[in-house]
């Protein structure tokens, strides 16, 4: 990277230019501040700007997983698809950037380096890789939750010749898979779509699996015209009921007040109703499978009978018991790693170019210059995948190295696990904003969604501070202190903690073991917000830069 030396000063800088950043950005205009933002990659899109991998696309219904903040936009963009496909979310996403007239305002191929926080200015000092510097009033992270690759280290991959490729930073350019021997490594969502795309179009493909993960089918169709005409009529009541967390997470079914947001628990069901029920949602296709009962994620019971239920799937598509016994999750609550929605999975491990090897009875060892050797065979190949996960949530962030108060450095403060107010802030570090923060339900269901709310709560705040003459905002300690125990205990009621998941931190060695994101849901959490906001922001002290940075504190 080139060194750019570019000097500007801001109201706000921004960092990331996917879904989060373009609205932030946006928003931001609107309140008539100047901003910024800074962009790794050379196009706006974020998490759909990396994630070019075959088979790469959206595990919600695209009618959803979009913006509402714009009539005319959400009535004039035609998704051809349910789950469109990442190349037509990056054309979205930049037909977003061309429409608001956005991409003046964004610097790509930029990458961030350091952040500090000023305490007599009560400002950010922004630098980057490339040399820039920026100084701006606010510092918003709108950095993605699943941004930061991870590939293990498994010894020999360093020194291996053979090409090797991650999901997660797949080459513009694609990958030509044709009459090569191919192994990937990974089976969460984005193997589970990436195998059946790579088994089509290479000669040979070995899946290494650690864990099985829970997958239903998407049943991905084109959209019907005439179905699609009546939901955009539908639209603004579509995006209350979601909003109001009235429709099961993410938001597939599309009807107001959905049918498929069901308040029954397993118990109140017979035999002939649970499997009726299950039955549906599958043929359907989607994640709101785990919306057949209320008590999916919080009773073993109910959670047993909607596994084994996906269980007696898997043995009927898969030909071969064993390769069914090897992909059939056992001992992991289903939905408490991300619930994957695929597309022919399952069948895909009854074509003969498809090899499973099932890693917990035969670890890998090493990789070499010709393949991957385990503890028990070797094989060849000619390519590696790793569909290996992310550190999710709080690896972007964390890559940044952010300065607070006192020169306190963030990654020291959130050593033990992120301690946020509402995902929001985090003491310490006034005017520092996140943009769907660990503590916040983010991940969980639709991302856009919650995007929007707290894009929304941010430039709310910044434009009540700006009409209250002041210009500092932090998250008070015992607010932050609370919130965090209760984002705790929330997630204390459910299943989640049982599982190993990127929610935990328990994918990524040494990272501590929290669960990070609020299991609340969307209509909770958005009760919560406008809450706060009606009772004048409580637990955000609020103050001005000219005061001294102690009393501005408070
Ligand atoms: P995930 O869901 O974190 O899946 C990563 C997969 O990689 C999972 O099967 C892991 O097995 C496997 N993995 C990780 N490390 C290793 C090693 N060292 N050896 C073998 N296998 C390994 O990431 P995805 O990219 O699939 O999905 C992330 C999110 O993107 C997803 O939830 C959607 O929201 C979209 P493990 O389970 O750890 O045993």
């Amino acid at each position: 990277m080139t060194n750019s030396n570019r000097e500007i000063a801001v109201d706000a800088i921004v960092v990331g230019a996917g879904f989060a950043g373009l609205y932030m950005l946006y928003r931001l205009r609107k309140l008539g501040l100047t901003a910024k933002v800074i962009e790794a990659g050379s196009d706006v899109g974020g998490t759909w700007y990396w994630n070019r991998y075959p088979g790469a696309r959206c595990d919600v219904d695209t009618a959803m997983y979009s913006y509402g903040f714009d009539e005319k936009l959400q009535q004039e963009w035609e998704w051809s698809e349910h789950y469109a496909a990442q190349p037509e979310l990056q054309r979205y996403l930049s037909h977003v950037a061309d429409r608001f007239e956005l991409r003046s305002d964004i610097w790509f191929d930029t990458r961030v380096a350091t952040a500090d926080y000023d305490e007599r200015n009560a400002s950010w000092t922004i630098a980057t890789e490339s040399g820039d510097t920026v100084h701006a009033r606010w510092c918003i992270l709108a950095t993605g939750n699943l941004s930061v690759g991870r590939i293990p280290e498994i010894p020999g991959l360093k020194a291996t010749s053979l090409p090797v490729y991650h999901t997660g930073n797949w080459p513009h350019e694609g990958v030509d898979f044709t009459g090569l021997d191919v192994a990937i490594i990974g089976t969460g969502s984005s193997g589970i779509q990436a195998i059946p795309e790579i088994a089509k179009a290479a000669k040979h493909l070995t899946v290494y699996q650690r864990t099985p993960s829970f997958t239903v089918p998407a049943n991905n169709r084109p959209r019907d015209p005439a179905e699609y005409a009546e939901l955009k009529k539908l639209y603004p009541e579509l995006r209350r009921s979601l909003y109001a967390g009235e429709i099961y997470g993410a938001g597939e079914p599309l009807e107001p007040g959905s049918r498929f947001r069901r308040s029954v628990a397993i118990a109140d069901a017979s035999e002939d109703e649970r499997r009726a029920e299950f039955q549906q949602r599958w043929d359907r296709g989607g994640g709101h499978f785990n919306g057949a009962f209320v008590d999916i994620l919080t009773s073993e019971t109910a959670n047993e009978a909607a596994a084994d239920f996906v269980r007696g799937k898997i043995s009927e598509i898969v030909e071969d018991p064993e390769i069914a016994e090897k992909l059939s999750p056992r001992g992991i609550p289903i939905g408490t790693k991300r619930l994957a929605v695929d597309d022919g999975y399952y069948a895909t491990f009854n074509r003969d170019n498809v090899t499973l090897v099932d890693l917990r009875d035969d670890p890998i060892a090493e990789v070499t210059d010709s393949g991957v050797r385990t503890e028990k065979s070797e094989r060849r190949h000619d390519v590696i995948v790793f569909a290996t996960g992310f550190d999710a949530m709080t690896g972007a962030i964390l890559k940044i190295d952010i300065t607070g108060c006192g020169g306190a450095s963030l990654r020291e403060k959130w050593a033990a696990g992120p301690r946020t107010y509402l995902g929001l802030m985090t003491h310490g570090f006034p005017n520092l904003l996140l943009v769907t923060g660990p503590g916040s339900p983010s991940v969980l269901g639709n991302v856009v969604c919650h995007i929007e709310q707290h894009v929304e709560f941010i430039a709310d705040m910044l434009a009540d501070a700006a009409a209250r003459g002041e210009d500092v905002i932090e998250a008070d300690l015992a607010a932050e202190d609370a919130w965090v125990e209760r984002v705790n205990h929330q997630a204390d009621q459910t299943l989640y903690p049982r599982a190993n998941s990127w929610f935990l931190g328990a994918n990524v060695p040494g990272k501590p073991r929290v669960f990070m994101p609020f299991v609340g849901g969307i209509g909770l959490y958005r009760q919560i917000c406008d809450q706060v906001v009606a009772d004048g922001y409580a637990g955000f002290e609020r103050g001005k830069a000219n005061q001294s940075a102690q009393a501005a504190r408070g």
